[in-house]
């Protein structure tokens, strides 16, 4: 066996069995060996930020890696904005990064580039494999190294020769690392800030948003009197009908401000403190209110389930917390195809265990209220704020979750970032219901131009946030990728093509021509 194969048995033995790939010469052997291993199921993305943006989806959804493979510094380079995402998502991802042959490397041929150095700037663990049977050995390590806390990202970087190479020695897979338990000091440090009376949250992010979790929260907030928050862009919140709800912060420094006012106290529950996303002339950038005292009682690696458990059990909260009744009948929605319509139409249309991968920009802010009483459903979010997550997210969720309605909910500019995800959810025939924001804008950013003071607009100033001239056709671009199209132009149509979408199979888009009153 060579490297590569080596390193594939080692990996499908790990327990990683899909590849979200877009290779070069210097990955040639993995591709045959990827292409020789039944345990791997490939996946081609046409643009290496659909490759990482799918491998963050089907994490946030299996809740172990997919392989990415990627092709030296410029294809890690493509990579990155979607790393980000997964790195701020607590994602585990095991990227395989192929580079020249490291007797190639001294005649600085074009591709030549710094890969470790590449690699470095968003992975939690890289290294860059010394022989054959290295590769193989690191890949073990690679997959365990994604398994730490809540995730984290692996880089192994694997020089052509290395993988061509013989490889003998037998790799078994590594344990899987279990989460660190919260020291027993932050449990009392939180019974005793719970039992003081004061006016309080438990600021919820990471697996503290799972359905289980969720619910022991309810008990502690139902027993304490405590607010139950959660971070803005959280990578995975389980909620909908019968579920416990929660106070997702708003996005605007002010509207948080608003929300936090009053409170004395803050408990991290997997979640930082809340900041401003941006700094703007005047505004605080720190938002946790004057004299609020901030504990934590898990951060997003350490083992919350239990510790919310155990938080439970010394406060003595065990009667269940309230959940969210599920929507009363209404009637569909009519007239003007505005975020709120839009879900309307989802709530009283989405199947059961839906997962939603918003990015949705500013038509999210208005989406996601409105499906609060939808059937349970999994709700994805931007995490790291780098646009061109939504369609890769959605595809790799599909990929993860076969029997699940996968929607994303997409707004056309950030949309265009990666829009060759279309490609590979036709290719896979993914259950992914597309549905596009089409405003012609980059609306959040004409409402930060206004909010960050930057002067009078002038018309080019305009034209750098502006999307027409030409108008995109969604429908043209999605069926020139080979997924069947539609365009709503108001909320009548809307409904009854996303019912079509919810009744049928295989990946669909829907061009939303919508209606927004403007935030802020
Ligand atoms: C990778 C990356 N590039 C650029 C930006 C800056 N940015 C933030 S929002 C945005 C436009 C969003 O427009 P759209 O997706 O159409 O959503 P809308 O604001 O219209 O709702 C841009 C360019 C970013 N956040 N990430």
């Amino acid at each position: 066996m060579n490297g590569a194969e080596k390193l594939l048995e080692t990996l499908v033995a790990s327990g990683v069995d899909v590849c979200f790939s877009n290779p070069g010469t210097s990955e040639m052997q993995l591709v045959s060996a990827i292409g020789n291993n039944e345990g791997m199921r490939a996946i081609l993305c046409l643009f290496e930020g659909v490759v990482s943006g799918a491998a963050d989806g089907y994490a946030r959804m299996s809740d172990k890696p997919a392989l990415t493979l990627l092709h030296v510094g410029s294809g890690f380079s493509n990579s990155m904005a979607n790393l980000h995402n997964a790195k701020r998502a607590h994602t585990p991802v095991v990227n395989i990064v192929g580079d020249h042959a490291t007797y190639h490397l001294q005649y600085d041929a074009p591709l030549t580039s710094d890969v470790p150095a590449h690699a470095t700037i968003c992975s939690d663990w890289m290294k860059v494999s010394t022989s054959a049977d290295d590769l193989a050995a690191l890949g073990a390590q690679a997959v365990q190294a994604s398994m730490e806390g809540a995730g984290k990202i692996a880089t192994l970087i694997a020089p052509a020769n290395h993988a061509w190479e013989e490889a003998t020695q037998m790799v078994g897979a590594l344990p899987v690392p279990v989460p660190a338990s919260v020291p027993e000091l932050n449990i009392t440090d939180v019974v005793e800030a719970l039992s003081s009376g004061k006016a309080s949250a438990l600021l919820l992010g990471g697996r503290a948003l799972r359905e289980d979790s969720l619910a022991t929260a309810g008990c502690i907030a139902k027993a304490s009197g405590a607010r139950l928050l959660s971070e803005t862009f959280a990578a995975r919140m389980q909620r909908g009908a019968g579920r416990c709800p929660v106070e997702r912060l708003q996005y605007f420094s002010e509207q948080v401000t608003e929300q936090l006012a009053g409170l004395e106290q803050i408990i991290l529950v997997g979640a930082q403190a809340p900041v401003s996303f941006f700094a703007y002339p005047g505004k605080e950038s720190w938002l946790v209110p004057d004299g609020c005292e901030v504990h934590e009682l898990s951060n997003v690696d350490q083992d919350i389930d239990a510790a919310l458990e155990t938080l439970a059990a010394r406060l003595g909260a065990d009667i269940a917390a309230n959940t969210t009744p599920p929507a009363p009948p209404f009637p569909p929605p009519g007239g003007l195809l505005t975020p709120i319509a839009i879900g309307q139409s989802l709530t009283l249309l989405m199947p059961h265990d839906s997962i939603v991968s918003d990015e949705a920009a500013t038509c999210g802010l208005g989406i996601f209220p409105a499906t609060e009483n939808a059937p349970p459903h999994d709700w994805l979010m931007l995490t790291g704020g780098a646009i061109g997550q939504g369609l890769p997210l959605s595809l790799g969720a599909a990929v993860a979750c076969p029997d699940r309605k996968v929607i994303a909910l997409q707004a056309d500019g950030s949309a265009m970032y990666t829009v060759q995800a279309l490609w590979s959810m036709a290719r896979e025939n993914t259950d992914v219901t597309v549905v596009i924001m089409n405003n012609r804008s980059y609306a959040i950013l004409n409402i930060e131009l206004a909010r960050v003071g930057a002067g009078q607009p002038t018309p080019k100033t305009l034209s750098m946030l502006d999307l027409s001239r030409p108008d995109i056709d969604w429908v043209a671009i999605a069926e020139g990728m080979g997924i069947p199209a539609t365009r709503a132009t108001n909320a009548e149509e809307f409904h009854r093509q996303f019912a079509n979408a919810m009744e049928g199979q295989g990946p669909c888009l829907i061009e939303a021509m919508v209606v927004q009153q403007m935030p802020g």
